[in-house]
């Protein structure tokens, strides 16, 4: 076997025997497919817009040669019981980032164990390069309309990571796509956020319980029940019907959502799955406030007392999500709490969704002046 064959041979064999379930090669060459594709997309707010960062590996490490393309499934059938929030899948497991960067770094370590004058540079959704399209141009898969880097025998259920060398390592053949004619994840979106390949990262459900400024209308009643995250276009793909379970016990599904328990989280009563999950970057506010408006979309009367106390609660934002989802109980008792709590109320913010849940009720005017 030749050196560069034979290296790369026993670097993807130590990256099966630290556990990841798929490993490739990709050319380090600046990715022409997802330039061009990039041009006509809409990006998020989470990633730079700087198409050459997200396309060139060089910009990250000048000297790259090559990169490893890892991923993990957790693809899992521990989830049995029906809940009242939906928590994304990915979300519900020991934080993907932090196990994708322990691992990567036992691989690192093995890597510069082979050779003293090694570079490398390891992602994991923790930089501007395209984690999916280093993934499918090393083979492990193709990008589906659903966006979703599917494996045809691990399906989409799938982290994605990778390692930038300055090792010469022997590139593995893209995958074309295999979705044919299918439309499942597209007709199935409840968010209508997906055409042929491309993806409206705005729409998106999933972007909608990260997003940090105030919510729309529309963008809270799109919520419906999902705290974090929206699984749908991975449920329906006929790619993750018969595929391996439960690999990994890092990622087993050890949070549930339960609506009271979520509103009353402090800092010192988090419960350690909680903390150790991806769901928490954005912070204990923005589970509050998406728990908030999935009480609102679910309207159950039971949740009532729950939203009166929280109208005390000392952040506006979150004043102002109770009295939307208190808005959604039409109810003449509500009106008079809305009311005389509207008088009370020091943040205009929180006033002026009192003054919208009235019109939207059509309970009359309500104003500074005492009307209505
Ligand atoms: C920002 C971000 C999001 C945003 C926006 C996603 C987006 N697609 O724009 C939001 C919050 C919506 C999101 C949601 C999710 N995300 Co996300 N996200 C990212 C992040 C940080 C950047 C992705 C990005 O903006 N890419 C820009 C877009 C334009 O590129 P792309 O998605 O790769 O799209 C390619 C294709 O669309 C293709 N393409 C475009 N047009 C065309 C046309 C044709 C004809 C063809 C063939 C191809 C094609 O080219 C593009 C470039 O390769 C990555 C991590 C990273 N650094 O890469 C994770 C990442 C993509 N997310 C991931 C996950 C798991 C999810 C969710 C499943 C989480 C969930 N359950 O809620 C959903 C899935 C939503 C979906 N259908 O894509 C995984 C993907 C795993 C996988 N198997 O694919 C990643 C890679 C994180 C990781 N390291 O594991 N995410
Ligand atoms: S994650 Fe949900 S909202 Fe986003 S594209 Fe997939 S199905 Fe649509
Ligand atoms: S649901 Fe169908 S179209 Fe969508 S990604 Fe899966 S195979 Fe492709």
């Amino acid at each position: 076997m030749r050196e560069r064959e034979k290296l790369t041979e026993i670097i993807k064999e130590k990256a099966r025997e630290i556990g990841f379930d798929l490993v490739g090669i990709a050319s380090a060459e600046p990715f022409q497919r997802a330039y061009s594709n990039l041009q006509k997309r809409k990006l998020s707010e989470f990633i730079t817009n700087d198409i050459d960062l997200l396309t060139d590996p060089a910009r990250h490490l000048p000297s790259v040669k090559s990169i490893i393309a890892l991923a993990f499934s957790y693809a899992s059938k521990r989830i049995d019981k029906e809940e009242e929030q939906f928590i994304s899948l990915y979300a519900r497991g020991k934080d993907y980032h932090q196990v994708m960067q322990a691992k990567m770094q036992e691989l690192i370590i093995f890597l510069k164990s082979l050779s003293k004058d090694i570079e490398v540079k390891a992602y994991s959704d923790t930089g501007a390069l395209l984690d999916r399209e280093v993934a499918y141009q090393a083979g492990l898969g193709w990008i589906g309309k659903s966006n979703n880097l599917i494996n045809p025998e691990y399906g989409s259920y799938l982290f994605l990571g990778e390692i930038l060398t300055n090792l010469p390592l022997i590139p593995d053949k893209p995958m074309s796509s295999r979705c044919g004619n299918c439309q499942l994840c597209i007709e199935n979106c409840p968010a209508q956020a997906l055409e042929s390949y491309c993806l409206d990262p705005e729409r998106c459900l999933s972007y909608i319980t990260q997003k940090k400024d105030i919510l729309s209308e529309k963008e809270r009643e799109q919520m419906g029940n999902h705290l974090w995250g929206c699984d749908t276009c991975l449920q329906v793909c006929p790619y993750n019907r018969d595929i391996p379970y439960d690999l990994h016990p890092e990622f087993y599904p050890v949070l549930n959502g339960d609506i009271k328990e979520i509103l009353d989280f402090k800092k010192d009563n988090l419960p350690p799955e909680w903390r150790e999950s991806a769901l928490f970057w954005r912070g204990l506010r923005t589970l509050k406030r998406n728990t908030l408006i999935n009480m609102g979309n679910l309207g159950k009367e039971e949740y009532i007392p729950f939203l009166i106390d929280y109208l005390k609660n000392p952040s506006p934002v979150l004043r102002v999500y109770t009295v939307w989802a208190l808005g959604k109980f039409s109810k003449e008792g509500i009106k008079n709490l809305l009311y005389s709590h509207y008088y009370k109320e020091k943040d205009n913010m929180v006033k002026k969704e009192i003054e919208d849940v009235f019109k939207i009720n059509n309970w009359g005017e309500i104003n500074d002046q005492g009307k209505y």
